[in-house]
């Protein structure tokens, strides 16, 4: 294979220049391709055959254990003005960062296959679609790139018809963390990727491409790249509301997005469009339309049982790869939470028991294509995706954070959205549990400078009177002993039936300084035994905790300086004087 796109093969021809492959593979996608390439990784030891019986055509690899999650110190966004990147990302001049980049690449994949993979981040048939290339020296890459993506030969006809792709440059180096960095050139729609070979920092269709390049290319032509699932909530009449939530990772998206009602909701329906990018573009009628760029999931494996996720925990049976679980003494893939079976193998290759320490490493993924989902909405790959009712943020967040609550306006929606902090997961190295600011849940995916990115999002009021509604949601409150006060997993269908009634104006709400909240009766509890005292205490606002969240909140858009959008600074005055 090769293409007709000249600018494409002078890009494969310079890079194979620079790094000195063995040899070139140029990518098709093919079911032969991928069964090929597992074979190899069997065979030389990257990827271990798992029980056959029981999981048929499951795989399991062990990454580095120094590269296990996301890297965001290593994360920069290079641009030519320092402030377009703005002080939520790590910046580097666009020459320096090419010239440590290049000085890395030379040379690098002497001896190794280097793999051009063409992509398409959506539907092929879609305009709201955005292709690129993948080169990497990682056959672990292309395989997960063949189940996350749409990719081989009708995405290079695509880049071929559109002229126009993102480039990604990826190799796994020496996996030396002190040799690594993920570098973007959103004004060039590149990506250069080196000395890791796990999820977000070598997948570069997923965050690299499909949030920090695609949300820069979104403010330029009027559309959102956003850290969201995408879900239909079908009601026993028959109709379907379509909801796109952000949360940071690891806080729940791919369970929600697969949520099986509870008995007395058995029939309601939930379907998945996607679990982890969202890109939002208004139509001609002024509906906000949501794709899902990926065709697979990269979920967080730890916790998935059959009561947790029961759609995950089945289509993780079959046709998987796992990364850095443990395994049982018949080969079967092992996990905490996952309630059956007996660890003797840690995800670091080493019989248990020794440091004390999990089976699974806490970011342990699996990867599968997004059909194997018995909950995969029909709509999934509609070239013009589905109407958006309601947009959700969401954060972990222990105390503070009603279960939910609903914006009084799209501006005061983005207040909202800016406002959303967390505690940290194992997603990304470094501390645990510690909260942050994590805008929109984009902290670490936004590819510019977040103060235009809220004028970006504020924008939009002005181009459609049918926007969606706006909520907050938080099912992770704890009490003093740590005992979380919501249920969450499928009950959270009872919040989610509330917020599309919201939608239709078909129940009234509480008006209160943060936004619109249900009335005690309005959500449908009565077989879940919370006691009316954690039920008050889970709908309620505390003042003077809110006071000190705004004013700390205050600082940190302060922190902006004259980029922060007056109407964002407006929204935030309206709150703190209504909380007086
Ligand atoms: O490693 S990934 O970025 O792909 C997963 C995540 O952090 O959401
Ligand atoms: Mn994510």
């Amino acid at each position: 294979m090769t293409t007709s796109n000249q600018a494409l093969k002078q890009w494969v021809s310079d890079v194979a220049a620079l790094t000195r492959p063995q040899s070139i593979v140029w990518c098709d996608g093919s079911d032969q391709e991928y069964d090929d390439l597992i074979k190899q990784m069997v065979s030389d030891g990257t990827l271990k055959p798992l029980n056959d019986e029981t999981h048929p055509d499951c795989y399991l690899h062990l990454s580095d254990p120094q590269d296990v999650a996301r890297v965001e110190h290593l994360t920069f966004i290079c641009t030519v003005n320092q402030q377009d990147a703005g002080d939520n990302n790590h910046w580097m001049a666009v020459n320096e960062a090419k010239q440590k980049m290049n000085a890395l690449y030379d040379g690098c994949m002497e001896g190794r296959t280097m793999y051009v993979i063409p992509y398409c981040m959506g539907p092929v048939d879609s305009p709201y679609s955005r292709c690129g290339v993948e080169i990497t020296d990682s056959p672990y890459v292309v395989i997960n790139m063949n189940l996350m993506t749409r990719m081989g030969a009708d995405a290079l006809a695509r880049i071929e018809r559109d002229d126009t792709f993102v480039r990604g440059l990826h190799s796994t180096g020496e996996l030396d963390p002190e040799r690594r960095y993920i570098m973007h050139f959103p004004e060039e729609l590149s990506i250069m990727s080196f000395g890791s070979g796990y999820g977000g920092n070598a997948l570069l269709g997923k965050k690299c491409h499909a949030l920090r390049i695609a949300s820069w290319q979104a403010r330029q032509e009027g559309w959102l790249a956003e850290h969201m699932l995408i879900l239909g909530l079908e009601s026993p009449t028959g109709e379907t509301h379509y909801i796109a939530a952000a949360f940071p990772s690891a806080c729940g998206k791919t369970n929600l997005a697969m949520l099986i009602p509870p008995e007395k909701f058995k029939d309601w329906k939930i379907w998945t469009l996607g679990d982890d990018i969202a890109w939002l573009h208004l139509d001609a009628e002024g509906q906000m339309r949501a794709i899902n760029p990926e065709a697979g999931y990269f979920g967080v494996v730890p916790g998935t049982n059959e009561k947790t996720n029961r759609n995950a925990y089945d289509m993780i049976q079959r046709n998987t790869i796992f990364t850095n679980v443990g395994q049982t003494e018949d080969q079967q893939p092992w996990w905490e939470g996952k309630k059956d079976g007996t660890p003797v193998m840690d995800w670091k290759g080493q019989p248990m028991a020794g440091d004390g320490g999990p089976a699974a490493h806490p970011n342990s993924r699996f990867t599968v294509s997004a059909t194997q989902n018995k909950a995969y909405s029909s709509l999934a790959e509609a070239p013009q995706g589905v109407p958006i009712s309601a947009i959700v943020f969401g954060g972990r967040r222990r105390e503070l954070a009603p279960l939910v609550y609903q914006a009084k306006s799209w501006e005061h929606g983005v207040l909202i959205g800016a406002g959303v902090a967390s505690e940290t997961t194992a997603a990304a190295t470094g501390e645990v549990g510690v909260v942050r600011r994590d805008p929109m849940a984009m902290k670490p995916f936004c590819g510019y400078n977040f103060a235009d990115y809220w004028s970006h999002w504020l924008s939009f009021s002005g181009r459609s009177d049918k926007l969606p509604k706006i909520f907050h949601v938080n099912w992770f409150r704890q009490d003093q002993d740590g005992n979380f006060l919501w249920p969450g997993f499928g009950e959270n269908l009872r919040v989610l039936q509330w917020i599309t009634q919201r939608c239709d104006n078909k129940v009234s709400a509480r008006e209160t300084a943060i936004g619109y909240l249900p009335n005690d009766d309005d959500l449908d509890i009565d077989d879940l035994q919370i006691d009316p005292q954690v039920w008050q205490s889970l709908l309620s606002v505390d003042r003077e905790q809110w006071r000190q969240e705004l004013d700390e909140f205050g600082q940190y858009l302060d922190s902006f300086g004259d980029r922060l959008p007056g109407e964002l600074r407006h929204q935030h005055q309206q709150v703190r004087a209504a909380l007086d």
